[in-house]
């Protein structure tokens, strides 16, 4: 065994770093950065904007569903791909390197084969999903615990929990970020006496319960509904909100596929499910324009926001100025965008706020350039020359040492 560095539990479930970093491991790909959020719960904080933004949701479902929505908040984010059944846990799930997880619960929460995510889909990726070993991941949704609570024998339920994705970077994308998973099951009477089909009462039903909800946090707002494809629903939609002169995507649901509801023997009934993006939702509400902020310690972030005060606006402290730096490279095959960004995240942390494709051509040779523009700025205080150009070095030396790509 290699000596614990940290250690962190969340419900129930002792999560710890060894020293033993393996860079490079292909079957472990959680940075410092990422493993440092974990426990951190920022939706559990009454006077943090995601945890007021929580409770505020909490209180549209209790007046507006009498409390039939149980709520759950602690459920660990280490979850594994598809179903195991091995209990007691098998050795390997018991010690996973770099990051041992101890105490895993028998319960397995399935972030892929449980809601029909297909063998070949993207997001199974190395490239967009943080990996703890071949079949461990930290979840990239909240839909994660669908199917396990439905197993359970929930029916209306809750789920809240920080999230975790290999990602682009830009003020509305960061690696770790929280939703809240909502799920309804509805049964024949329902339905019956509407006189519609099952699947078309759920979808007005699921439109009318969102909508209702931006109601009661924003009281007027620009919003569109738009067509969208998930693997766990049918048919799925996504909300999108105006704001700041452009329309952000704030949640993703839709029918719940009958797949599902069979697996926990409700083959008889409808239901519908949605993943707010907490973030997302915060911004628009609070007029936060960067989702670094939300991780700020800075009092003149922190202080803004008091518990269960909705209509309060974030005052930005000052605008510091951005320093924008380009860097270009032939690719090799194997480069990704998200790859590249993970590498600037980790060098830069929280100083990086944009990642920008700016150019790329292809040769005669057949070789592809890239050229990214690199935005540099802190939320809390002015950047130094030296100390981007030097940020800027690092960023080029790490990208050739593991990207396989050449600088130019
Ligand atoms: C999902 O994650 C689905 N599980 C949602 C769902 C649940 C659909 C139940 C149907 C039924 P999506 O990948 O679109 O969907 O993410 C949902 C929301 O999370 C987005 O609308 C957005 O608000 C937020 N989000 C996604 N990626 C990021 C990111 N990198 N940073 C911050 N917020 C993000
Ligand atoms: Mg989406």
């Amino acid at each position: 065994r290699f000596p614990i560095v940290s250690a962190v539990d969340i419900g129930g479930v002792t999560i710890a770093r060894n020293d033993v970093v393996r860079d490079d491991d292909p079957t472990n790909n959680v940075p410092d950065s990422i493993f440092s959020k974990l426990g951190m719960q920022l939706h559990r904080r009454d006077k943090h904007p995601i945890g007021i933004l929580k409770n505020a949701i909490y209180d549209y479902f209790d007046s507006n569903y009498a409390k039939q929505f149980e709520k759950f908040e602690d459920l660990s984010p280490i979850v594994t791909t598809k179903q195991v059944k091995c209990s007691p846990p098998s050795k390997a799930c018991i010690f996973l390197s770099p990051i041992s997880v101890s105490n895993f619960p028998f319960v397995w929460c399935q972030n892929f084969d449980d809601v029909l995510v297909p063998a070949d889909h993207v997001s199974r990726s190395l490239n967009d999903t943080y990996y703890v070993d071949p079949q461990t991941v930290l979840r990239c949704h909240t839909s994660a615990h669908q199917a396990e609570l439905l197993r359970e024998g929930h029916r209306r339920f809750l789920v809240t929990g920080d999230v975790y994705r290999r990602d682009s970077i830009d003020s509305t994308h960061y690696p770790v970020f929280h939703q809240m998973e909502g799920f309804c099951v509805f049964s024949p009477e329902d339905w019956n006496e509407s006189g519609k089909d099952s699947t078309l009462y759920a979808a007005e039903d699921l439109k009318k319960c969102l909508e209702g909800l931006a109601r009661h946090l924003f009281g007027g707002v620009e919003m569109r509904w738009v067509d969208t494809y998930f693997p766990f629903t049918e048919p799925s939609f996504e909300l999108e909100i105006y704001f700041k002169e452009d329309w952000l995507e704030v949640l993703g649901c839709g029918v719940t596929e009958q797949r599902i509801l069979k697996q926990s023997g409700l083959e008889n009934n409808v239901a519908w499910a949605f993943g707010l993006g907490l973030e997302r939702l915060a911004m628009v509400l609070f007029d936060i324009p960067d989702i670094r902020l939300f991780w700020s310690d800075d009092e003149r972030f922190t202080s803004q926001f008091k518990k269960g005060e909705l209509g309060v606006k974030f005052k930005p402290f000052s605008k510091y100025p951005p320093c924008y730096k380009d860097i270009s490279f032939w690719i090799s095959e194997s480069f990704t965008e998200n790859n590249f960004c993970e590498v600037v995240r980790g060098i830069a942390g929280d100083l990086v706020e944009e990642v920008k494709l700016i150019d790329s051509f292809t040769n005669k040779k057949g070789m592809t350039s890239h050229c990214y523009r690199i935005v540099f700025r802190s939320m809390e205080r002015s950047l130094t020359d030296e100390e981007v150009n030097d940020l800027q070095s690092k960023v080029r030396d790490e990208v050739q040492r593991k990207l396989n790509v050449e600088l130019r």
